[in-house]
């Protein structure tokens, strides 16, 4: 007999999720919008946010829109506390949003490794610790960070985007350890290959698709809806003592030789 439980509930949870237009970022709104959570959608154009949040909204959950630039502090910090003045508290902050640019280390311009950097580290710190401020004001509450397998490990021509994924696992465990008195568990979930409009150009790039399959154990690109569960893991109760955590979700390719 199934034993109804509260463990994976997230009623009365009100989480931001940054990039959620598309891709993970959506996959992650939702799955938290289906457990329970009311949903702020974050993206940079308003039209393709507004038909995500309708989406959802159609589907009889609580998700409402908030769209800025994730590098614009003022602009997140503005976000944050309308978010805060319509609900009372944010509970949970998913700092999800990021670039990709991919070009040889040796002709990789310095603007453009500052640009990537800026807004998969830097902008991911700031959501950061503008939502601890406010999560430590009513209690608490957990942020996700969406690092890569990248990191650890490396593949040529993206070193712009391992470097800050890998910053970004660092300051997870930086941020995890100094607000876990405050209530607030800081984890990241390190996705391996997604099926995402980001890699749309590597699996139309055959020798890259069937690099990605074979080295893949689970032999195939995941799903952006199978970084749900995670999300929801980790935001939910039963996620209650977890923090400083690297979540991995790439079908075992980050440990196959
Ligand atoms: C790439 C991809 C990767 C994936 C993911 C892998 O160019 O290799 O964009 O960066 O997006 O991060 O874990």
């Amino acid at each position: 007999m199934a034993i109804a439980t509260t463990l994976f509930d997230l009623t009365g949870r009100t989480i931001l999720i940054t990039g959620a237009s598309r891709g993970i970022g959506f996959a992650m709104a939702k799955a938290c919008a289906e457990h329970g959570a009311r949903v702020v959608l974050n993206g940079r154009d308003p039209a393709t946010l507004a038909e995500k949040v309708d989406a959802l909204a159609a589907a009889g959950h609580a998700a409402e829109g908030e769209a800025f630039d994730v590098t614009d502090e003022a602009a997140t910090i503005a976000a944050l506390d309308r978010i805060v003045a319509r609900h009372g508290a944010l509970h949970g902050a998913i700092a999800n949003a990021g670039v990709q640019h991919r070009v040889p280390v040796l002709d990789f311009p310095t603007a453009d490794f500052r640009r990537v950097v800026e807004t998969n580290l830097t902008a991911c710190f700031v959501l950061g610790r503008e939502a601890a401020k406010r999560m430590a004001a009513t209690g608490g509450g957990a942020i996700i960070n969406t690092v890569s397998m990248l990191g650890p490990i490396a593949r040529p021509t993206v070193p712009a985007y391992i470097a800050a994924k890998e910053g970004l696992r660092a300051l997870t465990r930086a941020m995890a350890v100094e607000l876990g008195a405050k209530g607030i568990r800081v984890n990241a979930i390190a996705p391996g290959y997604v099926a995402t409009e980001m890699n749309t150009a590597l699996i139309e790039n055959e020798p890259f698709n069937a690099w990605v399959i074979g080295r893949t154990p689970m032999g195939r690109w995941a799903q952006p809806e199978e970084l749900g569960g995670a999300a929801v893991f980790l935001m939910s109760p039963a996620g209650a003592f977890v923090s400083g955590h690297i979540l991995s979700v790439d079908g075992a390719m980050s440990v196959a030789v």
